[in-house]
């Protein structure tokens, strides 16, 4: 008995796995993987051999060897989406058995942005459970923004929340630093989000988080927003909480019209049970038509006095993205394409993941009107000719 349910926790241990893609998101897996990651295995992969040899992973992939030869893509998604499909192969092997997939990139450049959608279409494949981490460009990198919505909207396409941040909103978290600078703190940020998930869906937490609630609130989730807050003293639940929802990373256009939250809670020993429940009171009173909501809690003895708090808000629309869909659009069934109206080959219509257990409608086939359709427009014109030639006929006998 004791033995079934070993094996059991043991197989129901979700397999998470988080793929680093491109300069900017190797560098993020790298953070993850120097402050330690319990319950992930984790993969380094980018166009350019000499920044992949100064990473931290657990597997590293040269993407496009041969289209690239170890110099990165400079700047072109296209070349970075080719250069992941001569991997594809690799890739889907390395994936395999995974429940959840992080897929980690700084939009904006060619590799991130290229792999990404591709390394999204196998997860798609496999079945496994897909959160793109991203990272958009600062104001300042004008056309690279234009390249990462681009690269937002394919992927999500295959990708069953896609979570937002905008480097330039950064500034409002972590004050004017240099360049540098920010980049590290978006990269504690997103490390830091995929940290947390990984361990409290794996490792047994305060308040757990199962898979099971993960996939509830991220599945088909579209756009997803971070928040995080930190307090400490006497309302130290109600100043993370705000200071969460008032400045999310990526730019919100209603937060009321958030679909689902996903709340997360890091405090010291002296966290309670009160106060978490109390941090979720608390947003969902500012998030009212939210039809999801999970939470985890876990205690890290480093944060006594303090609350550490991060709300994700998906299914969101932002003014950064205007035009690209949310979960309830994303859901919607294309209309059946009635049989008689339907004589051209058209191609078969885009069936998104939870149609696709159902088998693909196939285009319907050419049906051309026969020969003997055409009659009428003969008789017609035979009927027509007779008629003139009696008309003649009159005409002459009454000459
Ligand atoms: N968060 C974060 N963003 C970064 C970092 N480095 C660069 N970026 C941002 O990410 C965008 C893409 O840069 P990279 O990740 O270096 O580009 P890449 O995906 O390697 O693409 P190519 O070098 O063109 O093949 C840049 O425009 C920056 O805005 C980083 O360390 N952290
Ligand atoms: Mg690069």
């Amino acid at each position: 008995m004791v033995t079934d349910l070993e094996r059991i926790i043991k197989t129901a241990k979700p397999s998470v796995t988080v793929i680093g893609l491109g300069g900017a998101g190797c560098n993020i897996t790298t953070w993850i993987s120097e402050k330690g990651m319990a319950g992930g295995r984790i993969i380094a992969a980018n166009t350019d051999a000499n920044h992949l040899a100064v990473q931290k992973a657990d597997k590293f992939i040269l993407l496009g060897e041969k289209l690239c030869r170890g110099y990165g893509c400079g700047g072109y998604p296209e070349k970075g989406a080719d250069a992941t499909r001569e991997n594809y192969n690799d890739l889907k092997k390395e994936l395999e058995g995974s429940n959840l997939l992080f897929i980690v990139a700084g939009l904006g450049g060619g590799t991130g942005t290229g792999a990404a959608p591709v390394v999204a279409e196998i997860a798609k494949e496999l079945g496994t459970l897909s959160i793109a981490c991203v990272t958009v460009p600062f104001d300042i990198e004008m056309s690279r923004r234009d390249r990462a919505r681009d690269g937002i909207k394919a992927l999500t396409e295959s990708c069953d929340s896609v979570v937002v941040i905008d480097n330039s909103r950064l500034r409002e978290v972590a004050g004017n630093l240099p360049l540098k600078d920010a980049l590290a703190v978006a990269n504690a940020l997103v490390g830091a989000f995929v940290r947390n998930i990984t361990e409290t869906i794996t490792q047994p937490s305060l308040v757990n988080l199962d898979y099971a609630d993960l996939k509830a609130v991220m599945e088909r989730g579209g756009i997803s927003s971070i928040g995080i807050g930190e307090g400490d003293g006497e309302d130290r639940v109600s100043k993370a909480v705000s200071q969460a929802l008032s400045t999310p990373l990526l730019d919100i256009s209603d937060v009321g019209a958030t679909y689902g939250v996903l709340i997360h809670i890091v405090g010291g020993e002296d966290l309670t049970l009160e106060e978490v429940a109390v941090v979720g009171e608390q947003i969902l009173a500012q998030t009212p038509n939210t039809k999801r909501v999970v939470w985890g809690a876990k205690v890290d003895s480093n944060l006594t006095g303090k609350v550490r708090v991060m709300a994700v808000l998906t299914g969101v629309t932002s003014p950064f993205l205007s035009g690209i869909s949310a979960p309830e659009k994303r859901v919607e069934e294309p209309a059946p394409v009635a049989v008689e109206k339907a004589p051209k080959l058209e191609p078969a219509p885009v069936i998104r993941r939870e149609t696709e257990k159902a088998p693909m409608k196939k285009p319907m086939p050419v049906t051309r009107p026969e020969k003997p359709e055409e009659k009428p427009k003969y008789t017609w014109l035979l009927v027509a000719a007779i008629i003139l030639i009696l008309i003649v006929l009159v005409y002459y006998v009454l000459q």
